[in-house]
């Protein structure tokens, strides 16, 4: 983008000077490090920001809510392995991007908050300006780094550091402060122009010690019932040739963690996605690649893990992951590629595969799961159940592998991650390691934007309501997204009565709503489906059009359970009447 070019002509005794400011040596900043997109809402004091950045080629995506511009731009880190940058207002529009900030953070997905904020010198006295905060001191503990720039001359090191701290290492959230007077700060456009930092290198490769691999391959060789699971780190690592050889020359089965499913096919023989209970009773080695030993891998202790005595090797980029919960017998510091790599390499020539009576167990388990599933998946039920209508979405997907399925709810998450295999690496996004409602149509737009595939979002009908108005935004860009909303009528069911007065019970919604109107609203398509038949017609049809659609697929109220598969986590009261 060119500077600004003023001319000086006052008193000024030498030539003419070309000047640029703080908003062109943003511009400027973003586009030398390769960020051509942003995600955002505009406002004071970034309106003629987004104007002027759209105006030199950046691509600028305006939403109706700033936390669904942030889930967006964490997604497009996630997909792209660059920061996704989200631009926000000051105070309000900053904390409803702040909750996005936070779940990149939490996710390891690298994102830039570019948040305007209001002047230094009011905010410090508590003045009342306009919108006042002090964001970067509310953003510091929920995010990577925070960092604020307070001269032109500082923009470009200032996104420098921002773009280092959020992709390398552990990636996460980044906030950076921009009060509004510096936009319109101006500076000699030579020394701007020189002012500006090319990051190179953002992300360094950070290679294992040789001792590492050696002692993992070791617990690896002594393994009876080895098992490796893959996260979301290992998709997001982008080194989906080595993990793929590592497993088949490993021969060790291996467990997809939901964002991971795909990096090999769910239907790869060696899959164990539907064999979850028994591979983490029964192994007795396990080697973890880009996923921790959270909540969703219960710790890596108690009973979903059996009695057998467990020995953990984790493959991170970040160290303090290691021995967080249970003891790590070998860890393997580095990034994925490089740690991969270097276990193929140790691994020389050949391999002993892992004893065929554990694969063999495996193997039959899945099948019997498999095979259970099978007839559930065939009915044309209507109303629909969840396993009839996520049948057909299961084999959409696997005539458009290409496709990028988004999924979120409660049953229609748990369910559909069983259900719909996936058959190429980053086509998964979810709710995450927050199990977070509201990501749906920011991550649908981000999806469509950043890889330009058809997107399919499975959503429930009190997850799509946390993003909803967003379709707007879906028909404005004529993105290809179809939406499929199971409408059950509520959170886990629609059946709750509230038998102490006439207010609603607090898990309903307005029975029979007919979302698909929605969309029509904003001139795309709209569809009430209350077949499989017809749901597999009108999903197929939004595929083949690339219409934005959304399809009102009405689910029996009575079909899902309480929290999907995490009911167990809800708290009883032991004084709640019966
Ligand atoms: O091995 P076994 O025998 O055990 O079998 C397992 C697999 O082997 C097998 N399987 C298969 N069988 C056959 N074939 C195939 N292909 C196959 N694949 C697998 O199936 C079983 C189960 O496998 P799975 O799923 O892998 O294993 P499991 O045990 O479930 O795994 C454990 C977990 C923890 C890893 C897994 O359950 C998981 O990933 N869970 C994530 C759960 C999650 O994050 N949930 C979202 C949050 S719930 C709740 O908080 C909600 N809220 C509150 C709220 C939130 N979240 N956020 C905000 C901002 N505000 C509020 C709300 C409001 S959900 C919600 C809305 C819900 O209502 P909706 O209308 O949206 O949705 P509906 O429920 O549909 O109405
Ligand atoms: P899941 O939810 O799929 O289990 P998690 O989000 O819990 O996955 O874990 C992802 C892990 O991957 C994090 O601990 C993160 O540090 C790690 N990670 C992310 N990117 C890389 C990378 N390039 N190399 C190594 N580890 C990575
Ligand atoms: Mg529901």
């Amino acid at each position: 983008m060119s500077a600004v070019v003023q001319s000086i002509s006052s008193a000024a005794p030498e030539a003419a000077r070309e000047l640029t400011d703080g908003f062109n040596l943003i511009i400027d900043a973003l586009k030398l490090n390769g960020l051509d997109t942003i995600y955002g809402v505009p406002g004071i004091p970034i309106t003629d920001f987004g104007r002027m950045a759209q105006a030199a080629g950046i691509r600028v995506l305006s939403f109706r809510h700033e936390q669904n511009a942030g889930y967006a731009a964490s997604i497009a880190g996630f997909l792209t392995k660059k920061p996704g940058i989200c631009l926000t207002v000051s105070a309000p529009g900053f904390l409803n991007g702040l909750t996005a900030l936070a779940h990149a953070t939490t996710n390891c997905f690298p994102m830039i908050l570019i948040s305007g904020s209001s002047e230094r010198e009011i905010v410090d006295l508590q003045q009342g300006d306009y919108e006042e905060m002090d964001q970067l001191a509310v953003a510091k503990p929920l995010c990577k780094a925070a960092f604020r720039v307070l001269h032109a001359q500082d923009i470009g090191i200032g996104l420098a550091r921002a773009i280092r701290a959020a992709v390398s290492g552990r990636p996460g959230g980044v906030y950076l402060d921009l009060p509004a007077k510096l936009f319109g700060q101006v500076m000699d456009a030579e020394e701007g122009r020189k002012s500006l930092v090319k990051v190179i290198d953002a992300a360094p490769a950070q290679l294992p010690a040789p001792e590492s691999i050696q002692r993992a391959l070791a617990v690896l060789k002594g393994a009876k019932r080895p098992l490796i699971i893959l996260g979301k780190g290992a998709a997001y690592a982008q080194a989906d040739d080595e993990i793929r050889q590592l497993v088949e020359k490993s021969g060790i089965p291996f467990l997809p963690m939901s964002m991971a499913k795909g990096l090999l096919p769910d239907l790869h023989p060696q899959c164990a996605g539907a064999a979850r209970s028994t591979v983490l009773k029964d192994s007795d080695v396990v080697m973890l690649i880009g996923a921790r030993l959270n909540w969703l891998l219960s710790h890596g202790k108690g009973k979903s893990w059996g009695d057998q005595p467990k020995k953990f090797i984790q493959i991170d980029i970040e160290p303090k992951e290691m021995d967080s919960n249970v003891e790590i017998v070998a860890p393997v510091v580095g990034d994925i590629g490089s740690c991969v790599s270097a276990l193929l390499a140790g691994m020389g020539g050949t391999w002993q595969a892992p004893p065929a009576e554990w694969t063999q167990a495996v193997a039959k388990k899945r099948d019997e799961n498999v095979a259970k599933m099978a007839p559930r998946l065939m009915n044309n039920n209507v109303p629909m159940d969840y396993h009839g209508a996520l049948g057909v979405l299961r084999t959409i997907i696997a005539e458009r592998p290409d496709a990028i399925l988004i999924n979120e709810g409660a049953n229609t998450l748990d369910l559909a991650r069983g259900v719909i295999d996936m058959h190429q690496p980053r086509k998964r996004l979810d709710v995450g390691t927050w199990g977070v409602m509201g990501i749906g149509m920011g991550y649908a737009i981000a999806a469509a934007v950043e890889t330009g595939k058809p997107v399919l979002a499975v959503e429930g009908d009190s997850a799509f309501g946390f993003s909803g108005m967003e379709v707007e935004t879906i028909c404005r860009y004529n993105l290809p997204v179809c939406v499929v909303i199971f409408n059950n009528n509520g959170i886990y069911r629609g059946t709750d009565v509230n038998t102490a007065g006439d207010d609603p019970a607090t898990t309903v919604f307005v029975r029979d709503a007919r979302y698909d109107r929605m969309m029509e609203a904003f001139g795309g398509v709209g569809v009430n489906a209350i077949s499989p038949d017809e749901l597999k017609r009108a999903v197929n049809a939004a595929m083949d059009s690339g219409k934005p659609t959304l399809i009102n697929a009405v689910i029996d109220p009575t079909a899902g359970s309480e929290s999907g598969r995490i009911g167990n986590l809800n708290p009883q009261s032991a004084l709640k009447k019966k």
